[in-house]
Protein backbone atom coordinates (compact mmCIF):
# COMPACT_ATOMS: atom_id res chain seq x y z
CA UNK A 1 0.00 0.00 0.00
CA UNK A 2 1.47 3.23 -1.10
CA UNK A 3 1.89 5.66 2.06
CA UNK A 4 -0.78 9.04 1.56
CA UNK A 5 0.44 12.23 3.86
CA UNK A 6 -1.59 14.34 5.68
CA UNK A 7 -2.13 16.55 3.34
CA UNK A 8 -3.27 14.16 0.75
CA UNK A 9 -5.96 13.48 4.12
CA UNK A 10 -7.22 17.24 4.77
CA UNK A 11 -7.59 17.63 0.53
CA UNK A 12 -10.23 14.53 1.05
CA UNK A 13 -11.28 16.24 4.07
CA UNK A 14 -12.00 19.67 1.90
CA UNK A 15 -14.08 17.41 0.05
CA UNK A 16 -16.42 15.66 2.64
CA UNK A 17 -16.86 17.97 5.26
CA UNK A 18 -20.65 18.76 6.48
CA UNK A 19 -19.77 21.86 8.75
CA UNK A 20 -22.54 24.17 8.31
CA UNK A 21 -24.63 22.41 6.04
CA UNK A 22 -27.11 21.50 9.39
CA UNK A 23 -26.39 25.14 10.79
CA UNK A 24 -23.69 26.54 12.80
CA UNK A 25 -24.94 24.91 15.53
CA UNK A 26 -25.75 21.51 14.79
CA UNK A 27 -23.81 18.56 17.13
CA UNK A 28 -25.40 15.52 15.34
CA UNK A 29 -23.93 15.91 11.54
CA UNK A 30 -25.41 13.10 8.97
CA UNK A 31 -27.67 11.94 11.89
CA UNK A 32 -30.31 14.59 10.22
CA UNK A 33 -30.41 12.79 7.06
CA UNK A 34 -32.55 11.00 9.14
CA UNK A 35 -36.03 12.78 8.97
CA UNK A 36 -39.66 11.72 10.17
CA UNK A 37 -39.90 10.04 6.20
CA UNK A 38 -36.79 8.39 5.96
CA UNK A 39 -37.56 7.08 9.87
CA UNK A 40 -41.38 5.78 8.84
CA UNK A 41 -40.55 4.00 6.11
CA UNK A 42 -37.56 2.16 7.92
CA UNK A 43 -40.03 1.40 10.64
CA UNK A 44 -42.34 -0.29 7.46
CA UNK A 45 -39.03 -2.38 7.46
CA UNK A 46 -39.85 -5.20 10.17
CA UNK A 47 -42.93 -7.20 8.64
CA UNK A 48 -42.00 -10.31 9.92
CA UNK A 49 -41.32 -9.08 13.08
CA UNK A 50 -38.12 -10.62 14.07
CA UNK A 51 -36.07 -9.31 16.32
CA UNK A 52 -32.06 -9.97 16.03
CA UNK A 53 -29.76 -8.55 18.29
CA UNK A 54 -26.53 -6.72 16.87
CA UNK A 55 -24.44 -6.20 20.43
CA UNK A 56 -21.49 -8.20 22.32
CA UNK A 57 -21.83 -9.22 25.38
CA UNK A 58 -20.71 -7.39 28.42
CA UNK A 59 -18.27 -9.03 30.15
CA UNK A 60 -14.77 -9.50 31.36
CA UNK A 61 -13.74 -11.93 28.48
CA UNK A 62 -13.36 -8.80 26.84
CA UNK A 63 -11.38 -7.51 24.07
CA UNK A 64 -8.95 -5.36 26.51
CA UNK A 65 -6.72 -6.29 29.02
CA UNK A 66 -4.48 -5.27 31.81
CA UNK A 67 -2.04 -2.95 29.73
CA UNK A 68 -4.17 -1.34 27.76
CA UNK A 69 -5.74 2.26 28.52
CA UNK A 70 -9.40 0.78 28.40
CA UNK A 71 -10.46 -2.31 30.44
CA UNK A 72 -12.40 -5.12 30.38
CA UNK A 73 -16.18 -4.64 32.28
CA UNK A 74 -16.58 -5.63 35.60
CA UNK A 75 -19.60 -6.98 36.54
CA UNK A 76 -20.65 -8.03 40.12
CA UNK A 77 -23.45 -8.44 42.35
CA UNK A 78 -24.08 -6.06 45.08
CA UNK A 79 -26.74 -8.22 46.59
CA UNK A 80 -27.49 -11.94 45.69
CA UNK A 81 -29.74 -15.19 46.75
CA UNK A 82 -27.21 -16.12 49.26
CA UNK A 83 -27.63 -13.10 51.45
CA UNK A 84 -30.70 -13.77 52.91
CA UNK A 85 -29.25 -16.45 54.86
CA UNK A 86 -29.53 -15.23 58.22
CA UNK A 87 -29.13 -11.64 57.11
CA UNK A 88 -31.89 -10.36 59.62
CA UNK A 89 -29.53 -11.43 62.50
CA UNK A 90 -26.87 -9.95 61.02
CA UNK A 91 -28.30 -6.61 60.49
CA UNK A 92 -29.56 -6.47 64.03
CA UNK A 93 -26.08 -7.44 65.48
CA UNK A 94 -24.47 -4.39 63.29
CA UNK A 95 -25.20 -1.22 64.92
CA UNK A 96 -22.89 1.05 62.37
CA UNK A 97 -25.22 -1.37 59.45
CA UNK A 98 -26.72 1.96 57.15
CA UNK A 99 -29.87 3.06 58.34
CA UNK A 100 -31.42 2.52 55.17
CA UNK A 101 -30.02 -0.84 54.50
CA UNK A 102 -31.56 -1.87 57.95
CA UNK A 103 -34.99 -0.81 56.79
CA UNK A 104 -35.21 -2.57 53.31
CA UNK A 105 -33.32 -5.36 54.50
CA UNK A 106 -34.19 -5.56 57.62
CA UNK A 107 -38.43 -5.70 56.84
CA UNK A 108 -37.59 -8.07 53.33
CA UNK A 109 -35.94 -10.49 55.09
CA UNK A 110 -38.83 -10.49 57.17
CA UNK A 111 -41.10 -11.02 54.70
CA UNK A 112 -41.25 -13.45 51.74
CA UNK A 113 -40.13 -11.21 49.11
CA UNK A 114 -36.27 -11.80 47.73
CA UNK A 115 -34.64 -10.02 45.28
CA UNK A 116 -30.77 -9.59 43.71
CA UNK A 117 -28.69 -6.89 42.81
CA UNK A 118 -25.69 -5.83 39.99
CA UNK A 119 -23.01 -3.22 39.14
CA UNK A 120 -21.62 -3.02 35.95
CA UNK A 121 -18.11 -0.85 35.63
CA UNK A 122 -16.89 -0.43 32.39
CA UNK A 123 -15.46 1.63 29.76
CA UNK A 124 -17.89 3.11 27.24
CA UNK A 125 -15.51 2.72 24.50
CA UNK A 126 -15.48 -0.94 25.42
CA UNK A 127 -18.14 -2.82 23.58
CA UNK A 128 -20.50 -2.62 20.92
CA UNK A 129 -20.77 1.06 20.88
CA UNK A 130 -21.73 4.44 19.54
CA UNK A 131 -18.66 7.26 18.77
CA UNK A 132 -19.93 10.26 19.94
CA UNK A 133 -18.77 13.07 16.99
CA UNK A 134 -16.20 14.47 20.00
CA UNK A 135 -14.61 11.28 20.39
CA UNK A 136 -11.91 11.97 17.90
CA UNK A 137 -10.25 15.38 15.92
CA UNK A 138 -7.50 16.62 14.39
CA UNK A 139 -5.76 19.91 14.16
CA UNK A 140 -7.72 21.36 17.06
CA UNK A 141 -10.73 21.42 15.67
CA UNK A 142 -14.42 19.15 16.44
CA UNK A 143 -16.84 18.64 14.24
CA UNK A 144 -18.20 21.88 12.80
CA UNK A 145 -14.84 24.00 13.77
CA UNK A 146 -15.65 23.74 17.48
CA UNK A 147 -12.29 24.07 19.34
CA UNK A 148 -11.45 20.78 20.39
CA UNK A 149 -11.06 22.37 24.45
CA UNK A 150 -14.76 21.97 25.09
CA UNK A 151 -13.90 18.30 25.85
CA UNK A 152 -12.69 18.13 29.28
CA UNK A 153 -12.69 15.73 32.41
CA UNK A 154 -15.87 17.42 33.28
CA UNK A 155 -17.80 16.40 29.52
CA UNK A 156 -17.94 17.17 26.18
CA UNK A 157 -20.17 20.39 25.82
CA UNK A 158 -19.94 20.16 21.77
CA UNK A 159 -21.36 17.08 21.03
CA UNK A 160 -21.43 14.77 23.31
CA UNK A 161 -23.31 11.54 23.20
CA UNK A 162 -26.62 12.71 24.11
CA UNK A 163 -27.36 14.97 20.91
CA UNK A 164 -27.76 11.70 19.03
CA UNK A 165 -30.86 10.62 21.14
CA UNK A 166 -32.77 13.22 18.89
CA UNK A 167 -32.88 10.77 16.14
CA UNK A 168 -32.68 7.47 18.46
CA UNK A 169 -30.86 6.35 16.97
CA UNK A 170 -32.87 4.53 14.56
CA UNK A 171 -33.42 4.46 10.83
CA UNK A 172 -32.96 1.80 7.52
CA UNK A 173 -30.17 -0.39 8.28
CA UNK A 174 -28.55 -1.64 4.86
CA UNK A 175 -25.93 -4.50 5.78
CA UNK A 176 -23.30 -4.65 3.12
CA UNK A 177 -21.84 -8.12 3.99
CA UNK A 178 -18.22 -8.06 2.50
CA UNK A 179 -17.56 -11.37 3.97
CA UNK A 180 -20.46 -12.85 2.68
CA UNK A 181 -20.11 -11.81 -0.82
CA UNK A 182 -16.34 -12.85 -0.88
CA UNK A 183 -17.64 -16.55 0.13
CA UNK A 184 -15.20 -16.44 3.42
CA UNK A 185 -16.46 -16.39 7.14
CA UNK A 186 -13.60 -13.18 7.41
CA UNK A 187 -11.51 -10.56 5.45
CA UNK A 188 -7.78 -11.41 6.04
CA UNK A 189 -6.18 -9.36 9.05
CA UNK A 190 -5.68 -6.04 8.03
CA UNK A 191 -7.56 -5.93 4.89
CA UNK A 192 -8.91 -2.28 3.63
CA UNK A 193 -12.65 -2.55 2.12
CA UNK A 194 -12.65 0.35 -0.78
CA UNK A 195 -15.20 2.11 -2.03
CA UNK A 196 -15.48 -0.04 -5.08
CA UNK A 197 -15.84 -2.98 -3.32
CA UNK A 198 -19.31 -1.58 -1.45
CA UNK A 199 -20.94 -1.04 -5.10
CA UNK A 200 -20.11 -4.57 -6.02
CA UNK A 201 -21.67 -6.08 -2.79
CA UNK A 202 -24.65 -3.71 -2.84
CA UNK A 203 -25.45 -4.67 -6.48
CA UNK A 204 -24.83 -8.33 -6.03
CA UNK A 205 -27.41 -7.96 -2.98
CA UNK A 206 -29.99 -6.35 -4.99
CA UNK A 207 -30.02 -3.20 -2.53
CA UNK A 208 -29.49 0.35 -3.14
CA UNK A 209 -27.60 2.66 -0.43
CA UNK A 210 -30.22 5.99 0.33
CA UNK A 211 -29.09 9.15 2.01
CA UNK A 212 -30.14 8.59 5.58
CA UNK A 213 -29.14 5.38 6.03
CA UNK A 214 -27.29 3.32 8.53
CA UNK A 215 -25.07 1.55 6.81
CA UNK A 216 -23.86 -1.98 8.30
CA UNK A 217 -20.43 -3.24 7.09
CA UNK A 218 -19.86 -7.07 7.69
CA UNK A 219 -16.21 -8.07 7.75
CA UNK A 220 -16.72 -11.16 9.61
CA UNK A 221 -13.77 -9.78 12.30
CA UNK A 222 -16.05 -10.56 15.01
CA UNK A 223 -16.72 -13.87 14.65
CA UNK A 224 -12.60 -14.44 14.69
CA UNK A 225 -13.32 -13.34 18.32
CA UNK A 226 -13.25 -15.95 21.46
CA UNK A 227 -13.42 -15.26 24.78
CA UNK A 228 -10.16 -15.20 26.38
CA UNK A 229 -8.76 -14.83 23.02
CA UNK A 230 -5.49 -13.12 22.36
CA UNK A 231 -6.92 -9.11 22.40
CA UNK A 232 -4.10 -7.46 21.01
CA UNK A 233 -3.78 -9.55 17.87
CA UNK A 234 -7.24 -9.68 17.25
CA UNK A 235 -7.05 -5.88 17.69
CA UNK A 236 -4.38 -4.90 15.68
CA UNK A 237 -5.57 -7.29 12.81
CA UNK A 238 -8.68 -5.82 12.12
CA UNK A 239 -9.93 -5.39 8.44
CA UNK A 240 -11.88 -2.29 7.40
CA UNK A 241 -13.11 0.70 5.67
CA UNK A 242 -9.83 2.21 4.19
CA UNK A 243 -10.28 6.22 5.03
CA UNK A 244 -10.48 7.51 0.85
CA UNK A 245 -14.39 5.36 1.49
CA UNK A 246 -15.40 8.91 3.11
CA UNK A 247 -15.55 10.30 -0.56
CA UNK A 248 -18.40 6.94 -1.11
CA UNK A 249 -19.96 7.45 2.24
CA UNK A 250 -20.47 11.20 1.66
CA UNK A 251 -21.71 10.64 -1.88
CA UNK A 252 -24.14 8.63 -0.27
CA UNK A 253 -25.23 10.62 2.25
CA UNK A 254 -25.41 7.68 4.82
CA UNK A 255 -26.25 8.54 8.34
CA UNK A 256 -24.01 6.87 10.55
CA UNK A 257 -21.76 3.52 9.64
CA UNK A 258 -21.36 0.98 12.22
CA UNK A 259 -19.03 -2.29 11.72
CA UNK A 260 -17.96 -5.55 13.41
CA UNK A 261 -14.68 -4.59 14.05
CA UNK A 262 -12.28 -2.13 16.34
CA UNK A 263 -12.80 0.97 14.53
CA UNK A 264 -14.59 1.18 11.48
CA UNK A 265 -11.52 1.52 9.89
CA UNK A 266 -8.79 -1.07 8.88
CA UNK A 267 -6.27 -1.20 12.08
CA UNK A 268 -3.32 -0.52 9.32
CA UNK A 269 -3.50 2.79 8.73
CA UNK A 270 -1.48 4.08 5.46
CA UNK A 271 -1.23 7.47 6.21
CA UNK A 272 1.62 9.08 7.47
CA UNK A 273 1.04 11.32 10.49
CA UNK A 274 -2.92 9.84 11.17
CA UNK A 275 -3.40 6.79 13.36
CA UNK A 276 -7.47 6.78 12.55
CA UNK A 277 -7.73 8.33 9.33
CA UNK A 278 -11.22 7.46 8.82
CA UNK A 279 -12.56 8.92 12.30
CA UNK A 280 -11.00 12.22 11.77
CA UNK A 281 -12.73 12.60 8.34
CA UNK A 282 -15.57 10.80 9.34
CA UNK A 283 -16.27 11.97 12.98
CA UNK A 284 -14.41 15.95 12.76
CA UNK A 285 -15.00 16.91 8.80
CA UNK A 286 -18.48 14.89 7.69
CA UNK A 287 -20.39 14.48 11.66
CA UNK A 288 -20.79 10.93 10.81
CA UNK A 289 -21.49 8.92 13.60
CA UNK A 290 -19.36 5.59 13.97
CA UNK A 291 -20.87 2.51 15.63
CA UNK A 292 -17.83 -0.23 16.59
CA UNK A 293 -17.82 -3.86 17.56
CA UNK A 294 -21.16 -4.89 16.36
CA UNK A 295 -22.21 -8.26 15.60
CA UNK A 296 -23.25 -9.13 12.01
CA UNK A 297 -23.63 -12.80 12.74
CA UNK A 298 -26.74 -13.53 12.92
CA UNK A 299 -28.27 -10.71 10.90
CA UNK A 300 -25.88 -11.77 7.91
CA UNK A 301 -27.29 -15.35 8.32
CA UNK A 302 -30.64 -13.79 8.27
CA UNK A 303 -30.03 -11.40 5.51
CA UNK A 304 -28.46 -14.97 3.19
CA UNK A 305 -31.54 -16.95 3.49
CA UNK A 306 -34.27 -14.45 2.88
CA UNK A 307 -32.30 -12.12 0.42
CA UNK A 308 -33.24 -9.45 2.05
CA UNK A 309 -30.67 -6.68 2.68
CA UNK A 310 -32.18 -3.57 4.45
CA UNK A 311 -33.95 -3.99 7.89
CA UNK A 312 -34.89 -1.26 10.69
CA UNK A 313 -32.15 -0.91 13.17
CA UNK A 314 -32.55 0.74 16.47
CA UNK A 315 -29.58 1.99 18.70
CA UNK A 316 -30.26 4.36 21.26
CA UNK A 317 -26.79 5.16 23.53
CA UNK A 318 -26.76 5.54 27.35
CA UNK A 319 -28.12 9.18 28.25
CA UNK A 320 -24.65 10.04 29.68
CA UNK A 321 -24.43 13.93 29.69
CA UNK A 322 -20.72 15.19 28.18
CA UNK A 323 -19.96 11.30 27.34
CA UNK A 324 -18.24 11.12 24.04
CA UNK A 325 -18.96 8.03 23.29
CA UNK A 326 -21.88 5.53 24.50
CA UNK A 327 -21.69 1.14 24.83
CA UNK A 328 -24.86 0.07 23.03
CA UNK A 329 -27.46 -2.94 22.27
CA UNK A 330 -28.31 -2.38 18.96
CA UNK A 331 -31.14 -4.78 17.60
CA UNK A 332 -32.34 -5.06 13.76
CA UNK A 333 -35.90 -6.12 13.03
CA UNK A 334 -36.56 -7.30 9.68
C1 LIG B 1 -9.83 4.71 19.50
O1 LIG B 1 -9.30 3.62 19.33
C2 LIG B 1 -9.07 5.88 20.04
O2 LIG B 1 -11.11 4.92 19.24
P1 LIG B 1 -12.23 3.91 18.68
O3 LIG B 1 -12.64 2.99 19.78
O4 LIG B 1 -13.32 4.83 18.26
O5 LIG B 1 -11.67 3.15 17.52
Amino acid sequence: MTQATLDDLRRLAEEVRNWGRWGADDQIGTLNLIGPQELAGAMALGPKGKVIPLGAPIHADGLWDANTFRRNPIHVFTVNGGDWDGIGEALADWPDAPTSDKAIFGATAASSTRFADDVVIMGLQTSTQWDALSHAWYDGLLYNGVPANRVTTRGSTHADITQILQKGVAGRGVLIDVAGHRGVPHLPANEPIFAEELDRVAAAQGVAVRPGDILLVRTGWWSTWTPGGDGPAWRNGCPGLHWTAARWLREKDVAAVASDNLAVEVRAADVAGATLPLHMLALRDMGLTLGELWDFEALARDCTEDGVYEMFVAAPPLRVPGAVGSAITPIAIK
